[in-house]
Parts: structure tokens; sequence; C-alpha cells
């Protein structure tokens, strides 16, 4: 079965929408072969370090290397890459915010076998999200070209919102994909890695976003170190969770913004994080609770 792909230019909501349709979208050659070379490079130490996986669903002749913020800044661009922040902002338009869930090259090496296909959402304790509510729009970026024979990514397309034996049914497709392209694939869609028959490692950049309300899957906060963190883009560092991830969550102290408590220390924040009326923009929820609470008062 031919599968459909798109241009580095196409618009973010034409991939967030085939994305909504099919549960998977790919953009071919979205970075060049520099970009991945120096990637590569700055990962490679790391990978010769980590350890196999220890099951059959991490891969025993699979490698995950983590905390790609703090050790590959090259790692940084394909987080922030512009077409993916597009289209994921796009596709979970529906929270108030969005944040960077975890970054992990996936190594998968000759002799692998498949592995056992599962939706990405049942991270958060299976909890059974409504079909038409997305928790996480996630990316696979191609280190090395994905083949059908060195264990591109399997997907059953069109399963998000079909229960497990009504997508048993479908047809599993590969995202085949030269290196420097991305497969975007959704939390519900039924995927997982594919068996590596061949006699190199297929690597993949796996960098995954959820709504900003949830826990991460990778701990940003300790995977980079703040004296690291205090080095990165403010862009970045909201992305990573420094900043509130909807209404009440994620404030320091005396209801400090995380940022500024990064940037000038506990005792020298003075930014407060927003109070629910500045959400207003966010829904109908918040709106009518900001009418019902009646007008701010004025502390001076
Ligand atoms: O490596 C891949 O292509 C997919 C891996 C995956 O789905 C996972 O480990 O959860």
């Amino acid at each position: 079965m031919a599968v459909p792909r798109f241009s580095p230019d196409t618009d973010p909501s034409v991939i967030s929408a085939h994305l909504g349709d099919h549960g998977y979208a790919i953009v071919d050659r979205v970075v060049d072969d520099e970009t991945m070379d120096a990637l590569a490079a700055e990962a490679e130490p790391y990978i010769n370090r980590s350890a196999h996986g220890r099951d059959h669903y991490d891969g025993v002749h699979t490698r995950r290397t983590g905390a790609l913020v703090a050790r590959c800044p090259t790692a940084r661009r394909l987080i922030m890459h512009p077409t993916v922040l597009g289209t994921v902002g796009e596709f979970l338009g529906h929270a108030t915010t969005f944040q960077l869930h975890l970054t992990q090259i996936i190594s998968i090496e000759p002799g692998e076998s498949d592995q056992q296909l599962h939706r990405d959402q049942m991270a958060f304790d299976f909890f059974p999200f409504p079909a038409d509510y997305h928790v996480q729009c996630n990316t696979m970026w191609a280190l090395t070209d994905f083949t059908a024979e060195n264990g591109a990514t399997r997907i059953r397309p069109g399963t998000s919102a079909m229960s497990d034996d009504e997508a048993a049914a479908v047809n599993v497709i590969q995202a085949e994909m030269p290196r420097g392209s991305v497969l975007f694939y959704d939390g519900k869609v039924v995927h997982a890695g594919g068996a590596n028959r061949s006699d190199g490692t297929r690597q993949g950049v796996n960098i995954t976003y959820a709504v900003g309300w949830v826990r991460q899957e990778e701990n940003q906060f300790l995977a980079c170190p703040p004296e690291i963190a205090r080095t990165l883009d403010d862009d970045l560092l909201r992305l990573m969770g420094y900043q509130q991830g909807a209404f009440a969550l994620g404030y320091v102290g005396d209801q400090q913004d995380p940022l500024a408590v990064l940037r000038h220390s506990l005792e020298g924040a003075t930014d407060k994080v927003k109070v629910v009326g500045e959400f207003a923009e966010a829904n109908q929820s918040f709106r009518s609770f900001v009418t019902e609470l009646g007008p701010s008062t004025d502390p001076s």
C-alpha cells in the first residue's frame, strides 16, 4: 500500500488535519544531512553507554538514549522546529498549553524483533481518554533511513478512535522514510517499532509533546540540570515545563512563575503566574468561572 507523504513546505494545518484523520503523517526530508550528522556525533557516546532494553517491549536489541536537551544541542532544533511546533500547536490546540513530553533516540539493532503493538497514551495509567480528546502528539525523526528491513515504525492507520478489536483487523503499514524526515503520530494510533532484519542499526529520534496538564514522561527538570537549563532560550524552557501547564499547575513558592525562579532564584523572582481571569481566551469554562468570580480586587 502506498503511504502518503508531505513535502517540508506543507502548511502545518494540513499535516495536523491528516494526522487527525489517519493517526499519522509523514513529512519527507525536513532537515538536511548536516543536521543529522551533527546530532549523531553529539549522541554517539551516550548511545554507546545506553543499555539494551530489559524486556521485549523496550527491546532486548534496542538502546534508548534520553536527556537530549542537555546532551545534544542539535536536538533542540528538532524540538523547536517550526513545522513541528505548528503541527503540534494545531493538533493539541484544545488545551491551554502543550509541553515537551519526552526526548529519546531509539536505536533498533540487527536481530531485534517486532515490538508489541500499542497506543502511547497507555502511559497515563491506561486512562480511557475520550476518543475525541488527544492528549499527546508525537514525532519520530529518521536519524538513519527508515526501511521495511531495518525496523521502520509499524502503524495501523486510522485506528485512533477504534476499539482494540476493530483495530486488529486493520493492515499494518511501515513508515519508510529517508533520513531527515519526520513521522507524526498521535497518542491513540496503534503502532510499534519494527523488527530489524538488516545488518545496520535503525535510529529514530522520538520527540513527543503532550497537553500541559499531564505529567511528562521524561522528567525534564532533572534530565536537564538547572546550570544547563539557564543557558537555554525562554521558548524552549517554557516547552520543557517552565511555564504554567494550565491554570494553577506548575507554580513555584508564592505562586511565582517557574521560568522567573529558574532565572532569578526562589527569593529573587518577582514574576507571578497568571490568575484565572487571564485564561479567559482559553475556553468557555474559564469565561463562565470568571463571570461568577466577579471583579478582581486590587491589593494596593
Ligand atoms: O521505534 C519505533 O519506531 C517506535 C517505538 C515505540 O513505539 C515505543 O517504543 O513506544
